[in-house]
């Protein structure tokens, strides 16, 4: 067991008091530092580093993040700063802002008060919720860094799908005989859903800087229901706007859970669709060009397909990626993610003619 109060205490915070768990992230593991008085709370962070192998490109990549944000919320002036981008706490005496305990890897930052996340929203949050990731990206256009994928192909269906393709050869865990109805199912799509690599081998699609992991309880909203800041940015990296776009209808519109064992709970909530894309179009016209817009629904059905298909490579793997409640998790992970795609695929037609009417 670490002793997180000595993690704590190698950063140059004080008054620590309780240090409990927060969140539900499938990845890193997430910790709230009390402290006494009137000295801020804090979030503590281990970062894993299994799957964040370049801690230190991604913490380049968060820090100039970070930084060129809280430059754009000065000059224009906003208030209540500290709430709206994340702050990062140096070490003592060093301005490196993770700490190496030999076996784990740990950050701090500063807890933002009077805040929530949520799993669900309804359509007027994810309005300000489309607002406030395109204003995120609209933000970074400029940014003068060059960011590394923190995660290489982190979000290249190509890749993804060689992954898959690996697993179902391997068949590592022995699972592949009961489930390759979906391993059909899946790869019967393949082509279609590599079009954002294809656009961007034609030189049609650029990379921008996004944030790679626009689940809806990856943002935080204040008490009246307004967008305080986005979170989680250790995915924050060059990709295609879709990214953004595509993983917060995935988890927002679902109207059942990204694990939902009852499928007929699992829909394409259109309601949340036009009110998400309303918000995303009013901060991110300024900048999508005509094949980005043409693309928003594709981008809809490509995210639960790459959650998915991940899921799915990870079931056939053993479950070595994801954390899981129970052994055969990432199989109704998966299942539910084919029931939400092809509840995408089938509102496709007016998701497009509501784009084109937005634009008009
Ligand atoms: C992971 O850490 P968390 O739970 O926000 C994953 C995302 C997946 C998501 C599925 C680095 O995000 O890509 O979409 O789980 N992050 C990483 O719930 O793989
Ligand atoms: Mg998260």
């Amino acid at each position: 067991m670490t002793d997180l109060n000595h993690v704590v205490s190698q950063f140059s915070i004080s008054g620590t008091q309780t240090i409990t768990p927060l969140g539900n992230g499938l990845i890193n593991d997430t910790y709230i530092v009390r402290t006494s008085g009137d000295t801020p709370d804090y979030v503590l962070q281990r970062i894993n580093h299994h799957i964040f192998t370049d801690v230190e490109g991604l913490q380049n990549n968060i820090q100039a993040v970070t930084r060129h944000i809280r430059r754009k919320l000065e000059q224009a002036g906003a208030d209540d700063i500290d709430r709206r981008v994340l702050t990062f706490i140096p070490l003592s005496g060093s301005d490196k802002t993770y700490y190496f305990d030999g076996e784990n890897y740990w950050r701090v930052m500063l807890f933002i008060p009077d805040a929530d996340t949520f799993d669900v929203v309804n359509p007027e949050y994810s309005r300000f919720a489309g607002q406030a990731f395109g204003e995120f990206q609209a933000m970074l256009v400029d940014i003068p860094d060059t960011l590394v994928e923190s995660i290489p192909d982190f979000h290249n269906m190509e890749f993804r799908l060689r992954q898959l393709r690996e697993a179902i050869e391997a068949d590592a865990a022995g699972r592949l005989d009961s489930v390759r109805d979906i391993a059909d199912d899946l790869l019967r799509r393949a082509d279609t859903m590599c079009r954002a690599e294809q656009l961007h081998r034609q030189g049609l699609l650029p990379k921008r800087v996004c944030h790679c992991d626009t689940k809806v309880n990856n943002m935080m909203f204040d008490r009246q229901g307004h967008v305080l800041c986005v979170i989680d940015l250790d995915t924050v990296m060059p990709s295609y706007v879709f990214s953004d776009y595509g993983d917060f209808l995935r988890t927002a519109a679902n109207t059942g859970a990204e694990d939902d064992p009852d499928l007929s709970r699992v829909n394409f909530n259109m309601d949340i669709f036009r009110a998400f894309t309303e918000g995303y179009l009013s901060s991110a016209r300024g900048f999508l060009t005509p094949v980005e817009i043409e693309n928003l629904p594709y981008a809809a059905a490509l995210f639960p397909y790459m959650q998915a298909v991940r899921f799915f490579a990870d079931y056939l793997n053993g479950d070595t990626y994801y954390k899981t409640a129970y052994p055969e998790h990432n199989l109704v992970r998966t299942r539910a993610q084919i029931k939400l795609l092809e509840s995408v695929e089938q509102n496709m037609p007016e998701m497009t003619e509501f784009i084109a009417r937005q634009m008009a």
